[in-house]
């Protein structure tokens, strides 16, 4: 089985900084100097994550520094939405392709998909295609997978997050990005459903230091391989000692 991931991992672990919130939750998330795409790009390097995730545009304006290109791996969002729509089915179409991705620097795409929603088999052909031409271009192909939608009545269900970590195994991706479940009990049974794809824990709305890092020890504690996160980091003012602390926990 080929590592594609290899080129986003350390000691086979992930800190991957999340930034497509201008997108995905509008202006009202970039709070401080995080609307400003160089203040991440430069906090994801001076605070030693191992990825960054942007969306198209941001990244063929902003990642086409050398000293970004040299030392952050990027990921692209090849897929996004707004929450200006009402969002009881939810789908999010691919405003880029894996080729353009490639051709932008990215060593991965990521791709939403809302399971439980009316539009589930439409992620599925989507992310399927997108899985094997991430494969032929010798790049990860990565799942962010949210419950969500009219047949879903509680997003982070311990059975339902179990369920999408199987799909995640099921589906090729190479790594799953996941919800904190509600409870604590099922992130062992979460690592040993999705096998030999990996999985990371998505941060979440920012709540206290305290929480935030008692749950990444608790998912890396039941083998998770990592976290994908942006609020819990960047809306805060001292963004690079809390990577700090988090880096310990991962590595
Ligand atoms: P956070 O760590 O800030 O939660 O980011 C993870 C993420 O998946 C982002 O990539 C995305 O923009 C956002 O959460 C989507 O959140 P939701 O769909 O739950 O509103």
């Amino acid at each position: 089985m080929k590592d594609y991931l290899k080129p986003l991992l350390k000691n086979n672990k992930a800190m991957f900084l999340a930034y497509d919130h201008g997108f995905e939750h509008g202006p009202k998330d970039l709070i401080g100097k995080s609307y400003d795409p160089n203040y991440i790009l430069d906090l994801a390097v001076q605070g030693d994550f191992t990825g960054i995730i942007l969306q198209k545009g941001i990244a063929e304006k902003y990642y086409t520094d050398a000293k970004y290109q040299r030392h952050i791996p990027l990921i692209i969002k090849i897929n996004g939405k707004t929450n200006l729509r009402p969002n009881e089915e939810p789908y999010s179409p691919i405003n880029c392709s894996v080729n353009y991705a490639k051709k932008l620097g990215a060593q991965a795409v990521g791709y939403t998909i809302y399971l439980g929603s009316e539009y589930e088999n439409k992620s599925f052909e989507d992310f399927g295609k997108i899985q094997e031409e991430a494969h032929q271009l010798n790049m990860a192909a990565i799942a962010w997978i949210y419950p969500r939608g009219k047949a879903i009545l509680k997003e982070n269900d311990s059975e339902i997050i179990k369920y999408a970590a199987r799909l995640g195994l099921e589906l090729g991706a190479d790594l799953i990005k996941i919800k904190y479940p509600d409870t604590e009990n099922v992130l062992k049974d979460i690592v040993n459903l999705a096998g030999n794809t990996k999985v990371v824990l998505s941060g979440g709305e920012k709540e206290s230091e305290e929480e935030f890092l008692t749950k990444v020890k608790q998912v890396m504690a039941n083998g998770f391989s990592g976290v994908a996160v942006g609020r819990n980091i960047w809306q805060r003012p001292d963004a690079l000692t809390i990577a700090e602390k988090l880096r310990k926990i991962i590595f």
